[in-house]
């Protein structure tokens, strides 16, 4: 909630990329690099302020992908991205865990690491973050994505993600990497039930206590299908991501990551002006008029 006479606080929208043939909900829309630059150039100009590119789905029971093939699929859509940029200033990100790809990533233009294994995937990703400077986005994650689904329990889900996430960033500045590079997510879906992803949701504040930027990403994500009447496919859960966007905004997220950029932004901006601060990203919003 913004107070009067607080600064207002920036909101940042990460657009969805993924580069695979199996992610929940846009698998094999944008294998093609082509297609997937298109896309990414798109999400730009509805207002992204991160494109996030993915080369493997981490849905539950996805198959692992290989490195070289992960990198064959992502490096062509950042080179073409940063190839077509416009002065926008939209950061290109990575989803990887492997410290190679990430690498190879940077290297291509990307200057955002989102790793959702928390750098726990590889031993070698948290030099290439401390080396490099690059922002990188530490999530919660209960197993793996093979087992995460498998019946997770926890005592008190927020205090145990709370917990998990200062330990990885105290884990990583330990080893170089300056805190301001660090942005956390709860990892919502990952190893948690529909009550745990709504726990989550609403004492946000929490995570926020922390003192980093909180990434949340409901997008389209099954729990949002248990929560209403109607049932939906993936692409038919727009109105839940945005409602559950704008509580966690108002929670106090700061990087909200989503498939359709467009309404998420203007969600965000009609709830930043309602709570008395402004839109504070990259781009500025229009002038109101009325
Ligand atoms: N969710 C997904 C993937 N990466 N990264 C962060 N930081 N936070 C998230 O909540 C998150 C994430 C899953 O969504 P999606 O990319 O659409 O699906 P898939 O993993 O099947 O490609």
């Amino acid at each position: 909630m913004s107070i009067p006479g607080e600064p207002p606080r920036g909101v940042r929208v990460m657009g969805i990329l993924n580069v695979t043939p199996d992610s929940f909900s846009d698998g094999g829309r944008f294998l093609e690099p082509q297609t997937a630059i298109e896309h990414g150039r798109e999400l730009i100009a509805e207002g992204a302020d991160i494109v996030d590119v993915g080369g493997e789905s981490t849905r539950p029971g996805a198959r692992e992908v290989s490195a070289r093939e992960e990198l064959a699929r992502v490096r062509p859509v950042i080179e073409g991205l940063m190839a077509e940029r416009d002065e926008s200033g939209a950061v290109i990100s990575v989803d990887t865990s492997k410290a190679s790809v990430a690498a190879a990533a940077l290297r291509a233009g990307a200057s955002f690491i989102n790793d959702v294994t928390a750098l726990r995937g590889d031993a070698q990703m948290v030099g290439v973050v401390a080396d490099s400077g690059a922002q990188c986005c530490l999530m919660h994650m209960l197993g793996d994505p093979r087992t995460m689904q498998r019946d997770p329990r926890y005592e008190d889900v927020v205090s145990e993600v709370k917990s998990f996430l200062e330990e990885r960033l105290a884990f990583a500045v330990r080893e170089g990497v300056r805190e301001q590079q660090v942005l956390l997510d709860p990892g919502i879906g990952f190893g948690k039930t529909v009550a745990h992803n709504l726990a989550l949701l609403a004492r946000l504040d929490e995570l926020v206590s922390i003192g980093r930027p909180i990434v949340v990403g409901t997008s389209r994500k099954s729990f949002l299908a248990r929560l209403t009447t109607r049932p939906s496919e993936p692409h038919e859960r727009l109105a839940g991501t945005l409602a559950t966007s704008v509580l966690a905004f108002e929670r106090g997220a700061s990087v909200l990551r989503v498939h359709d950029v467009a309404p998420a932004r203007e969600a965000l901006e009609v709830a930043a002006a309602t709570l008395g601060g402004r839109w504070t990203a990259s781009s500025p919003p229009k002038t109101p008029t009325s």
